[in-house]
């Protein structure tokens, strides 16, 4: 089996805050995510430290609204995304008390509608990515109490579907991504007996195909960034061992720009850092010698989420 090249992609992410290219042109409005992706892969790696901490956390605050909600960049509007990036950004850094956290919940509960849905800024679009990053996001910030979780995970239930999956919007197709979400939000909020844990077990792990890697739905092509999506729902459901971990390790391995740094889709593509972190944080779910453990529900490393519940 061939080595993750860490070296070379904690340079990769280094590097990215420094380039001024197209990537970074087209990737500007949703720069909070990125940080986040890059950020926990460095963590993940063992090299956080090495990022400049007081640049990150000056820009993260420019980019917190009047209404306790955060963009994906400085002059962008809000959005529920970035507002869990950025508080997960906190939780990384060890600096949730830095934040005014009623505040953010104020902003979370805002976004909550009447069927317990979330809708992701105050345009309306509703979507169970809206809620993972709610559920998820408020019990960072030991705020849960400030939503109505019963009718959050109704509202989860309602979009399950007859192949165990989950989609968007209720009858919406199952789709890995969304599967995740609505796991994790689960997970978090103690109601992962409303899984159906064989039937979607069965649904993941047929995401496997014979190069190792995992699609995001039937007859799709393989992409590193499922090794996320699909692993940590496998995980979650305690599900794992049902497909072949060391087939897809060398999948991902495969998509490594050994060279330059940094993971692709698949191999031969260009890489780019949703892709890195992805492929990091699927071969630390997969026990990666070298790489430190990250939790499948809300997507930080182990240690991070336990000084945030247990000291
Ligand atoms: C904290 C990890 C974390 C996530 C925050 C934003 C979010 C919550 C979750 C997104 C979940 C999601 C819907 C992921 C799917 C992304 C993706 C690869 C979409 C492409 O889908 P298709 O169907 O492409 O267009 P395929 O791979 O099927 O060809
Ligand atoms: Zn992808």
């Amino acid at each position: 089996m061939g080595e993750l090249t860490i070296t070379k992609h904690v340079e990769y992410i280094k590097s990215l805050d420094k380039r001024k290219d197209l990537e970074t042109a087209l990737t500007e409005h949703l720069r909070m995510s990125g940080a986040y992706w890059g950020l926990t892969s460095m963590d993940l790696m063992g090299h956080l430290s090495e990022m400049d901490k007081e640049a990150i956390m000056v820009w993260l605050f420019k980019c917190q609204h009047d209404s306790g909600g955060f963009s994906g960049n400085v002059d962008h509007d809000p959005h529920i995304l970035y507002t869990l990036s950025a508080v997960q950004i906190l939780a990384l850094y060890d600096e949730l008390d830095a934040i005014d956290k009623e505040k953010v919940a104020a902003y979370i509960s805002g976004l909550q509608q009447e069927d317990g849905s979330f809708a992701g800024d105050e345009w309306g679009e509703v979507d169970t990515r809206f809620s993972y990053c709610a559920i998820c996001c408020l019990s960072l910030l030991k705020r849960l109490d400030k939503i109505n979780i019963r009718k959050a995970v109704e509202y989860i239930a309602s979009c399950k579907n007859f192949d165990g999956g989950f989609g968007c919007n209720p009858g919406g197709e199952s789709h890995a991504g969304q599967i995740f979400c609505c796991v994790g939000a689960l997970a978090i909020a103690g109601a992962l007996d409303l899984v159906d844990k064989d039937l979607l077990g069965w649904w993941l792990c047929e995401r496997q195909v014979p190069s190792g890697g995992l699609n995001g739905r039937p007859e799709k092509l393989p992409d590193v960034c499922y090794s996320w999506w699909v692993l940590s729902s496998l995980v979650m459901i305690d599900r794992v061992h049902w497909i072949n971990k060391d087939k897809l390790k060398q999948f991902i391995l495969d998509c490594q720009d050994k060279e330059h740094g940094g993971i692709s889709d698949r191999p031969e593509d260009a890489v780019d850092v949703f892709h890195t972190y992805f492929g990091v944080a699927g071969l630390s779910l997969l026990e990666y010698e070298g790489l430190r453990p990250i939790d499948p529900a809300y997507a930080l490393p182990v240690d991070v989420v336990d000084r945030i519940f247990y000291s």
